[in-house]
């Protein structure tokens, strides 16, 4: 599939929920976040609770554990300050692992050169984040999205505000960045 839905974001402070494109677009390919260890899966959202490839990434991972959070004022207790906080930049000691069900919206990650990718999540989209990467979550202009959260074991949803370079999880990821140039240098 083509990647079409990620982009180098422009730096204005107008509202977050719109695209951010900059001028001329600069869109990011798949295998760019791949680098940065931001996995992607397309799946059927219509019947999740029989989908069998969902249910092989859940297995092969790990995932055992599984809610729904629907983003919306009527269905989310103190939805300004939870928005607020998911738009924080931050980071986490563990992988964020959303498949989204309904709606819409945009998960920001930081690139290698602390640049803003602004990744659009739709539904049948699932996106894993790794542990230590610094990253936030908007809503889009549609404002409403239905995701579903996976972990692997008991759930922790702690994020850790940036800066965070002496954190165990931030180090662990950008080390992995090294290892990897290390073991292609090798192999040449
Ligand atoms: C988080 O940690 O929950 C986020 O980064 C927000 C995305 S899911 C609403
Ligand atoms: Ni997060």
């Amino acid at each position: 599939m083509k990647w079409k839905q990620a982009w180098f974001m422009d730096e204005s402070d107008e509202d977050p929920r719109l695209p951010h494109h900059r001028n001329p677009k600069e869109l990011v390919p798949l295998d760019h976040l791949a680098e940065l260890g931001v996995l992607y899966w397309r799946l059927n959202p219509k019947d999740y609770e029989n989908d069998q490839q969902l249910r092989n990434i859940r297995e092969t991972r790990g995932y055992n554990y599984m809610d729904l959070l629907n983003i919306c004022p009527e269905k989310l207790e103190n939805y300004e300050e939870k928005l607020k906080n998911f738009y924080t930049e931050h980071i986490h000691a563990d992988e964020e692992i959303r498949y989204c069900l309904e709606g819409s919206g945009y998960f920001d990650v930081r690139d290698k050169n602390d640049r803003w990718i602004r990744i659009w999540i739709k539904a049948g989209d699932l996106i894993i984040l790794p542990a230590g990467i610094y990253h936030r979550f908007t809503l889009d202009t549609s404002n409403y999205v239905k995701l579903m959260r996976l972990f692997m074991g008991e759930p922790v949803w702690i994020s850790y505000n940036r800066p965070q370079e002496d954190h165990p999880a931030r180090k662990e990821y950008i080390e992995s960045f090294t290892k990897k140039v290390g073991v292609a240098l090798e192999a040449h």
